[in-house]
This record gives C-alpha cells, sequence and structure tokens, in this order.
C-alpha cells in the first residue's frame, strides 16, 4: 500500500499512548474520529490569537475571527461543491436532520403526506421524521432491508407514490457500513417530486460526496466524524429550498432588522444561524477538510478499503464469528458476533488490552430488530489504522473469546 501511514500517524498525537499498559488501538472510528496536528493547531491559535465574536465587530481579532470563519465556510462548500450561501453550520448531522424536519417539513408537509427512511437509520434520521409525521398526521414508509444488509431497491421503488415528498436515507450506515445506492435512489424520489435529504455522517470522513454530481437536496453531516471538533456540523442544502424555507430558530445574526411591527430574516446562510456560532469548531472543520485532501480522499478510500477486506478476512478466521452485515459496497465498518457471547462483555474485555471498539445498538434499534439481536460489537477504522493493529484486534479478540466461552 503506497500510502504513508507513519507520517500520517504522527500527525495524531492521541494514538500514541497506553491504555492497561497495551499500546491503544482505536476502531471506534464510527462513533467519533480522533484528531490530526492540523486541527488542534487551528483551535490552539483561535483561542491564543484571536479569540473573538464574530461578523459584529469593527475592531482587529472580530475581523480575523470573521475572516477564519468565513473562510472554512468556503472551503466546506468547495469540498462538497455547493455555493457558500448553501452550507449552513449546524451543531451536526443531528441537527442538520431536525432543521430540515422542522423549517422544511412544517411549512411543505400536508396531512396525508408520506416520508421514507430505511430501516437502517440511525435514530437521529428516524425520530425528528416520526415527530414530524405526529404533527401534521403524515405517514412515514420503510425501505426494508435484506440479510445482507442492503437496502431491497424494489420496494424502494414500490414506495415512491406522487404522496411521497421526502427521502432521508444515509448514504452510508453506521452499524452495518452499507453504501446505499444513493445517486440512482435520489433520481428516482425527484421522478415523484419528493426532495431528498442525505444522512453523510458516516460518508464524509471516508469518501468523496459531491452535491451537485448526486443532485441532493439537503446533506447533513458531522465535523467530530471528519477529524474535526465536537459540537460542530453542516447542513447543505439547495439555494431555492432553502429560501423557501422558513427560520429554523430565532434571535440575534438570523434578522436583517427587528421590530415589534415585523422582523425581517437574514440572507443565506445566516438564516438558519441564530446566536453565536460555534466559532472554533468552524475553523476546526475547515483545517480538518484540508487536511484530508492533502493526504487525499481517494488514497483514504483505497486505503481502509484495504484495512476493510483484511479484516474481514481476519476475523471470518475466529469460529463462531459471524458478521453482520456483508454488503457488497461497504466501508471500513465491521459489525460482528461471536456465539452467544454478550457484545459488551467483549467490549470490556477488549478494553482490558487497550482496544476501543463500539458495543451495542448503534443507535439503530430498528435495524437490530430486524436482525433478531440487541446488538453488536462494531470495529470501525480510519486511515490512520493498519493491518498491524487489526492482526492485534484479532489475536486479542481469539483471546476474549476464549475466556469468554
Ligand atoms: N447519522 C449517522 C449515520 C451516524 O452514524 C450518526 C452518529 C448520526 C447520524 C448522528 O450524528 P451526531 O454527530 O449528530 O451525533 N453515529 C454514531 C455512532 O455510530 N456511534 O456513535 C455515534
Amino acid at each position: 500500500m503506497n500510502f504513508a501511514i507513519n507520517h500520517i500517524r504522527s500527525q495524531f498525537p492521541i494514538l500514541h499512548q497506553q491504555v492497561n499498559g497495551k499500546p491503544l488501538i482505536y476502531f471506534d472510528n464510527a462513533a467519533t474520529s480522533q484528531k490530526p496536528l492540523a486541527v488542534i493547531n487551528a483551535i490552539k491559535e483561535y483561542y491564543e490569537q484571536y479569540n473573538s465574536n464574530i461578523h459584529r465587530g469593527a475592531h482587529h481579532l472580530a475581523q480575523l475571527a470573521t475572516e477564519k470563519y468565513e473562510e472554512a465556510r468556503k472551503i466546506v462548500a468547495s469540498h462538497i461543491n455547493a455555493d457558500e450561501r448553501e452550507i449552513n453550520f449546524v451543531r451536526g448531522t443531528t441537527e442538520a436532520v431536525n432543521l430540515v424536519a422542522t423549517a422544511y417539513g412544517r411549512k411543505f408537509i400536508k396531512t396525508g403526506d408520506e416520508i421514507i427512511v430505511s430501516e437502517m437509520e440511525h435514530h437521529s434520521n428516524i425520530v425528528p421524521w416520526q415527530m414530524l409525521c405526529e404533527e401534521k398526521d403524515a405517514v412515514l414508509r420503510v425501505i426494508p432491508i435484506t440479510d445482507s444488509g442492503e437496502l431491497i431497491y424494489e420496494e424502494y421503488l414500490k414506495l415512491l407514490t406522487e404522496k411521497t415528498k421526502i427521502v432521508s436515507v444515509a448514504h452510508t450506515s453506521n452499524a452495518l457500513g452499507t453504501i446505499h445506492p444513493i445517486k440512482e435512489m435520489i433520481a428516482a424520489a425527484h421522478k415523484v417530486g419528493a426532495v431528498v435529504f442525505i444522512d453523510g455522517a458516516q460518508a464524509l470522513p471516508h469518501t468523496k460526496v459531491d452535491v451537485k454530481d448526486l443532485d441532493c437536496d439537503f446533506l447533513g453531516f458531522s465535523g467530530h466524524k471528519v477529524f474535526a471538533g465536537t459540537g460542530i456540523g453542516v447542513l447543505y442544502g439547495k439555494e431555492k429550498l432553502l429560501e423557501a424555507m422558513n427560520p429554523y430558530m430565532g434571535g440575534g445574526e438570523m434578522i436583517k432588522t427587528v421590530s415589534f411591527k415585523g422582523t425581517t430574516y437574514n440572507d443565506l446562510p445566516y438564516k438558519f444561524e441564530a446566536g453565536t456560532p460555534h466559532i472554533e469548531g468552524g475553523i476546526s472543520l475547515g483545517a480538518a477538510i484540508n487536511y484530508i485532501n492533502e493526504v487525499g480522499l481517494d488514497s483514504i478510500t483505497a486505503y481502509e478499503h484495504k484495512l476493510l477486506e483484511y479484516g474481514t478476512q481476519q476475523l471470518s478466521t475466529i469460529e463462531g464469528l459471524q458478521i453482520i452485515g456483508t454488503a457488497k459496497n461497504k466501508s471500513s465498518v465491521i459489525s460482528f458476533l461471536v456465539n452467544n457471547i454478550h457484545p459488551y462483555d467483549i467490549g470490556v474485555l477488549l478494553n482490558e488490552q487497550g482496544i476501543a471498539i463500539r458495543t451495542g445498538h448503534h443507535c439503530c434499534q430498528p435495524l437490530m430488530d430486524r436482525f433478531g439481536i440487541e446488538g453488536t460489537c462494531r470495529a470501525s477504522f480510519a486511515f490512520y489504522n493498519t493491518k498491524e493493529e487489526i492482526d492485534g484486534f484479532v489475536t486479542a479478540l481469539r483471546r476474549v473469546v476464549a475466556v469468554l466461552s
């Protein structure tokens, strides 16, 4: 693999530590990713050199902070091939979905309308739509999945009718790693006049996402999964849709004029950014995106695919281990169960050996119900992980299974 892995790892200080006397192996990247020096230094510089509130000060620090924050918006826009006005900074994917469900849904969804999600969604891409359906007396339809963890495409096509107003699906599943055929799904939804929200939380850290090529109407993602800080994320929306929507929250920044006779709203994107934003979060996101582009997203995708293949192969040598989610097109996530061992017990014993994985339902209870299980163990890789770490993990897991069997 032609990938400067040692140099890359040197950029992530947190990776070089011992946990319970063993070198840390961090395989919980789908939950949150670690941060490179480029991001840590951008946050440090912000607080050491130009901390200030933005958009409102005539003074030097305020101007500098505003410049850097708006520069980050440009970086995000160009990264996903959008216009700056279409980039709304939010807290994360969860807020992006809630914003659309509220600001678009409240205005445009009527009694009897239908919203489609899949059986594989994260709770944050289910519950806001359920809340909207309850409020509007609309109907939530669910795309079923196969035993290997792929959406049943024909069933999706059957669900699409003139009643369908919104389709909201993940680009990539956090629990199984399945990459969905979203470009085709978006085109099919557009044929019946529906708008499409893409949950990009698990896609942006691993692959290039081009909103124009996909032609999605909305895209949400979280900064913390894409190597930036927590509490920052992005809602992309097509300009004409964002223009048509009412504001989500009221307050400072999102207004042009306020009077008791009536208030007028600010232009995009500020219309959706009430209050003092997460300034260093935005700046950290700009730094993170610059960093992954320096490494090269195509190389990242290719390298991680090798890790996925190697990890899948190595884990399959453990007797009694069953991989949940065996779709053809997957990102670097491996969910598994071993015999009847509770995933949590595996997680605890792996932690004793310095290995971080996730156990549980991964905020996908309907998906777990579909498989008739309570949860899984999930190892999720980032581009700073290595084959050697996978070897260490598989050896440790073998030991854990022997103890718990
Ligand atoms: N959508 C997907 C596909 C996700 O994986 C997550 C977080 C979210 C939405 C919500 O993102 P947030 O940043 O707003 O919380 N997923 C996970 C996970 O798999 N383990 O911890 C968080």
